[in-house]
């Protein structure tokens, strides 16, 4: 199997940058961006390289910033209603992800300041086209593993990538390195258009899959790229600590490290397979297996959205919230803040999100969170559900919160495409040639749920409008390892940053909080069967088609097929344009419900 060939492409202190760009009187002066409260100064989220060069550094408070650099300038996140208003950083987001998008590779957008690109293809397709690429084309690029004496940085530098150039035979039928010399020049292309069109700098990891790519990323910058030759991955790992890799920052690199008595990657490779599945699992253990030798299968998933769109608060120290007023005020604004992104989502992505996630600490190192099935869009809905979740999960007494609550987080996420909306099951049904026509020659993968479940008589939605009610809960809840700092009000992006923690950590987050989500069960309101919640559209899209099924078999009487148990519900259906879907006319759609459920 060919190599994939994966980039990492990372702003550099991108809020700074954004705020430069904004006053470019600051252009070449020390920025930090603040999250201002009135503690020393607020809490500091970004530091331009001017600054980190005098010692300042994210999670310093204001004031101390300016003891470190007195000539530092300080600026504030602006704040709607005391929360942080950060939609100017997400626009310029997204205005680098437009001129990514000029280069033909899938693109997975994996934070407000970051994206993975697939080159694979793309290099594939260059390389029958490629002239000779020089250490010219390579301005900013630094090989792992390929060093020079020289004590001029920058002439060092050209000669280390002119040695790998050499080594990189684009003849020899091992072509990897000459692919990845390949990859590097387009994403010297790729950053300078970035720079053209957006005014931001930003550096890049080059190597062949995501978690190499994001290793080395980092290793200079700023506005310098890194390339990681697959044969220098022992090289690498010979010093790096087994944490820093993504997805090993949080307790499972903790517990590798405990359980193998190790501390860097290169220590790994010494186990077998079968030793890492016994003591981590299988999955686990074929993972680690693999990463300690350089593999990670992790696809690219061509993603230019955010999966979830959220936004929280900390309530360090004195301010924790303690008591229901405070939580349900707090609450009522991280509601307006999501609906008003959901909205614009709407606009944008024409999609809905299928769940509600509520987060909450108590105590720094701890965080819990519950989800619950979303049907409302609207802000009053959405603060009430996630009320009531939380209520659910928390001890209150006499309108006191038994013990005061540090951080809260809202988000939702589960989204479900409605391109298709006018090919909706109900819409299927209407007597109508022409709606029905655009139907056949639509394939459509996802069916078109929230529209199809407010159409249906049973599932009108009362005062709950989710399934909290039988909510089961989840023990223990003290399993989701986010750190909430005192030290720290910063509201973020829930799906782009986490305030305080390292990537890896994140990524552990991530990964758990899904697991989560993914286990939550209710009971189905209308067969009363439990259901996870993330099913539950599926779940009751399929009464639905029954419903439909029932009254069309009583106006119409051609024999059905007897009907599947919601077990049998695959995860994704295609429908496709049969034979019998040609033309309009009952008898032809009760042929399509049929192979509609014989497909189950
Ligand atoms: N951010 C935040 N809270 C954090 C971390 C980051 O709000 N705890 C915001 C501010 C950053 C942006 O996200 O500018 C991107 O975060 P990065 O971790 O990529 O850091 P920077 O881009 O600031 O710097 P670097 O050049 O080191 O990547």
């Amino acid at each position: 199997m060919r190599e994939r060939i994966v980039a990492l492409v990372d702003m550099d202190c991108f809020f700074c940058q954004v705020e430069q760009r904004i006053n470019p009187e600051l252009k070449g002066k020390p920025v930090a961006v603040v999250q201002y409260n009135k503690w020393r100064g607020g809490g500091i989220i970004a530091v331009n390289y001017e600054a980190r060069a005098c010692g300042v550094t994210r999670h310093m408070r204001g004031d101390e910033a300016k003891e470190k650099c007195p000539e530092i300038n300080l600026v504030h996140v602006p704040s709607i209603n005391d929360k942080a208003d950060t939609s100017r950083y997400r626009e310029a987001g997204k205005e680098v992800i437009n001129v990514i998008c000029q280069f033909n590779c899938a693109v997975q957008r994996a934070s407000v300041d970051e994206a993975f690109l697939d080159l694979t293809e793309a290099v594939d397709k260059r390389i029958g086209g490629e002239t000779q690429v020089s250490a010219d084309h390579l301005p900013s690029t630094h090989v792992v593993g390929f060093e020079s004496q020289l004590e001029n940085k920058e002439e060092g530098r050209s000669e280390a990538v002119q040695e790998w150039l050499r080594k990189s035979d684009a003849s020899s039928e091992d072509d990897h390195d000459y692919r990845l010399v390949v990859a590097a020049k387009m994403v010297e292309e790729m950053r300078r258009a970035i720079f053209t069109q957006t005014g931001f700098t930003c550096s890049a990891g080059i190597a062949h899959n995501k978690i190499l790519s994001k290793l080395v990323c980092g290793m200079h910058k700023p506005n310098q790229q890194t390339v990681l030759p697959i044969s220098k991955v022992p090289f690498l790992y010979e010093t790096l600590p087994v944490k820093k890799v993504r997805l090993l920052g949080g307790k499972l690199g903790d517990t590798l490290m405990e359980k193998l008595g190790i501390n860097y990657m290169s220590e790994l490779e010494k186990f077998s397979e079968a030793e890492l599945c016994q003591k981590f699992e299988q999955r686990n253990g074929q993972w680690l297996y693999n990463i300690a030798r350089g593999i990670d299968n992790e696809e690219v998933e061509a993603r230019l959205i955010p999966k979830s769109i959220g936004c929280c608060k900390r309530f360090p120290g004195k301010t924790a919230l303690k008591t229901k007023q405070e939580l349900d005020h707090w609450i009522q604004e991280l509601a307006v803040e999501v609906c008003a992104r959901l909205d614009k989502d709407y606009e944008e992505n024409c999609r809905r999100p299928r769940n509600l996630v509520v987060q909450w600490s108590v105590e720094v190192g701890s965080s819990n969170s519950k989800t619950g099935f979303l049907s409302h869009f609207d802000q009053p809905c959405l603060a009430r559900d996630a009320m009531i979740l939380l209520c659910k999960s928390i001890s209150i007494e006499n309108n006191k919160v038994k013990v005061p609550i540090q951080f809260l987080g809202l988000s939702v996420g589960k989204f479900t495409e409605e391109r298709n909306k006018a090919n909706s099951i109900a819409k299927f049904f209407k007597p109508s040639n022409a709606s029905e026509t655009k139907v056949n020659e639509t394939i459509v993968s996802d069916p078109p749920v929230p529209e199809v479940k407010q159409e249906a008589p049973l599932i009108k939605t009362g005062p709950m409008s989710f399934f909290l009610r039988n909510l089961k809960k989840k023990e223990p809840e003290k399993n989701d390892e986010r750190v909430a700092d005192p030290q720290m009000s910063v509201e973020t992006d829930e799906d782009e940053k986490e305030p305080v923690k390292s990537d890896s950590d994140k990524d552990d987050e991530k990964d758990k909080r899904c697991q989560d989500e993914e286990e939550a069960e209710a009971p189905c309101p209308q067969c009363g069967k439990s259901v996870k919640i993330l099913d539950m559209s599926e779940h009751l899209d399929h009464h639905v088609a029954q419903e439909l099924h029932k009254e069309l078999n009583q106006s119409v009487t051609p024999a059905i097929p007897p009907q599947p148990s919601t077990s049998a519900l695959p995860k994704k259906r295609k429908y496709t344009k049969s034979k019998n879907q040609s033309a309009g006319g009952d008898a032809k759609k009760i042929r399509s419900i049929q192979s509609f459920f014989n497909k189950k």
